[in-house]
């Protein structure tokens, strides 16, 4: 909640692009709070060429852009990367990196087991730290709140080509999320 409020307050204008999976599923629980224009490729799901899609609305808005994205949607299209920084596209990108694609966890095919891991999730074990400086741009990983909010404000300053990278847990992270509806839910329930 503290880094949402930190994306809130720091930048509420700028256009935000919400990868597919995880990312877009997550910020359409939480959309009311945010008045910034929203991007996506809700209509068409696959997690390809999600960086380069929000390298052509940077260019075509003439705006700063702040990227939402996981891990293995960033993989998909890491191809991308030289071009952000030979192109000066000005461009946020939030990793958001809970190991591989971790909406799987959320369907019925989800066990845990050695099959699930190698064929579902699927974590690339990519160090994304020495990809994103071996293409050019600059790299933080986020270990808190603060970290996070100068690192927004540093970009709406001056934009440039930076990537933050937040590792998570994704099995505490969904079990955060189930307490939280929960909650909401048993709060609706109680009002009816
Ligand atoms: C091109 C393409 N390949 C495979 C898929 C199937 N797929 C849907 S979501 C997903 C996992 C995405 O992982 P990540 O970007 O890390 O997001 P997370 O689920 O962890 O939030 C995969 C492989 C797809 N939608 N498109
Ligand atoms: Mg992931």
């Amino acid at each position: 909640m503290a880094l949402l409020s930190s994306l809130i307050s720091v930048s509420p204008e700028i256009p935000l692009f919400i990868s597919n999976s995880l990312p877009i599923r997550d910020f359409d629980f939480l959309k009311q709070f945010f008045q910034n224009p929203v991007y996506s490729n809700r209509g068409a799901s696959g997690i390809d060429g999600i960086i380069s899609t929000t390298a052509g609305i940077s260019t075509a808005k003439k705006s700063p852009v702040i990227l939402v994205i996981g891990d293995l949607a960033f993989h998909y299209d890491s191809n991308v990367l030289h071009m952000l920084k030979k192109y000066q596209i000005p461009i946020l990108i939030i990793l958001m990196n809970n190991s591989g694609g971790s909406i799987f966890e959320y369907l019925p095919v989800y066990s845990d087991s050695e099959e699930f891991a190698t064929y579902f999730k699927a974590d690339t074990e990519i160090d994304f730290g020495s990809l994103v400086k071996a293409c050019g741009l600059e790299y933080c990983i986020v270990d808190s709140a603060s970290t996070f909010k100068n690192s927004i404000k540093k970009f709406m300053d001056k934009p440039g080509q930076i990537v933050l990278e937040l590792k998570f847990d994704s099995i505490k992270s969904k079990e955060k999320k189930d307490m939280l509806k929960t909650e909401i839910l048993t709060i609706f329930e109680s009002e009816l």
